[in-house]
């Protein structure tokens, strides 16, 4: 376990942060069942929230089975977010995971049980899967997942630069907000209607330092709202794959933003990496939902070090340091 040191402090990507965008009008969202006014505005916006799309008992229980199966465990390895890489847990010094966890449905069945179940459930829950399917006009596949504890404070970004549709700008990404989000632990924040503007030569590699930079300069300057929307348990917020978004800075320690996110794509759509070069195409079904397997087991090679990651963490975690 390592801890965070020498945090510089939090600043806002944006002066004024709203709840709701100004050009929108007085605040709400139209209903997944009010068909034509939902697609509307999340076309028009690039997002969408729908409230109580989650059992809140589901997201406790989801959060609990963190806290018991994947937190306490130091020497396991997940692959991360920020580095796309397998690595233990980074806490902060409040206590929470800092890098969120992708691929939950990678994830070791016989360690991390419930959690696995709990978080792959909410995320394929028939109102997720309604949503999914009125905007995309036919039923959704996941690509991709992820759970948050901590923050990390996401860059500002676009999906569609690192996974998307075959088709670009048509993947969909789902935030569902595991507990109430209190305003100092770092809200998701979106560029509304960002989807239909291009910022100036975000072109290049999106793990870049100067691609970081130029998209936190378009969101500091540009000519759009930045909104981080209040989110209870239970509430779910959707974007398009072009929409830019990240997480606000943490400005009490105290509080997590804990939450599941998925990214999906129309099920006749495949789906494709802009960061790597192997799409896999193995999935399992969950609640009806075809879901992407990424653990990379092409070879021996990798099955075995797949085997000792998860089952000799320890040993895995020596062969890295001798490998370095
Ligand atoms: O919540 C966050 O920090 C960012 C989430 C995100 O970027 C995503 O799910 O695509």
């Amino acid at each position: 376990m390592e801890s965070v040191l020498n945090e510089r402090p939090p600043v806002a990507p944006r002066e004024e942060i709203l709840c709701f965008p100004r050009s929108a009008g007085p605040e709400y969202y139209p209903h997944p069942e009010q068909i034509e006014a939902f697609k509307t505005w999340f076309d028009r916006e690039g997002y969408i929230v729908v409230r109580k799309a989650v059992r809140p008992g589901l997201c406790s229980s989801a959060v609990q089975a963190f806290q018991a199966e994947v937190l306490p465990d130091r020497l396991g390895f997940f692959e991360r977010h920020a580095s796309g890489k397998y690595e233990r847990h980074v806490v902060t010094d409040t206590g929470f995971m800092k890098y969120p966890i992708m691929n939950l449905q990678d994830m070791h069945t016989k360690k991390y049980p419930h959690f696995k179940k709990r978080g792959l459930d909410i995320l394929t829950q028939a109102t997720i899967q309604r949503a999914i399917s009125v905007l995309f006009g036919e039923p959704g596949r996941m690509v991709h997942t992820m759970y948050f504890d901590g923050n990390q404070t996401t860059w500002a970004h676009r999906d569609g630069h690192y996974i998307d549709s075959q088709q670009a700008g048509k993947m969909i990404g789902v935030w569902v907000a595991a507990e109430d989000i209190h305003p100092e632990a770092g809200r998701f924040f979106i560029l509304p209607r960002s989807h239909s503007m291009p910022v100036p030569d975000e072109q290049g590699d999106p793990n870049s330092a100067v691609y970081k930079e130029r998209m936190a300069a378009f969101v500091h300057d540009g000519p759009l709202d930045c909104v981080a929307p209040i989110l209870k348990q239970g509430d779910m917020l959707l974007w398009t794959s072009m929409t830019i978004h990240g997480s606000l800075p943490t400005t009490d320690k105290r509080f997590s933003r804990r939450s599941f996110t998925a990214h999906y794509v129309p099920q006749s759509h495949q789906f494709q990496w802009n960061v790597r070069t192997h799409a896999s195409k193995r999935s399992v079904n969950i609640n009806g939902v075809e879901v992407i397997l990424h653990g990379d087991d092409g070879s021996w090679f990798k099955r075995l070090r797949n085997a000792v990651r998860s089952d000799w963490p320890w040993l895995y975690g020596w062969a890295q340091i001798l490998v370095r």
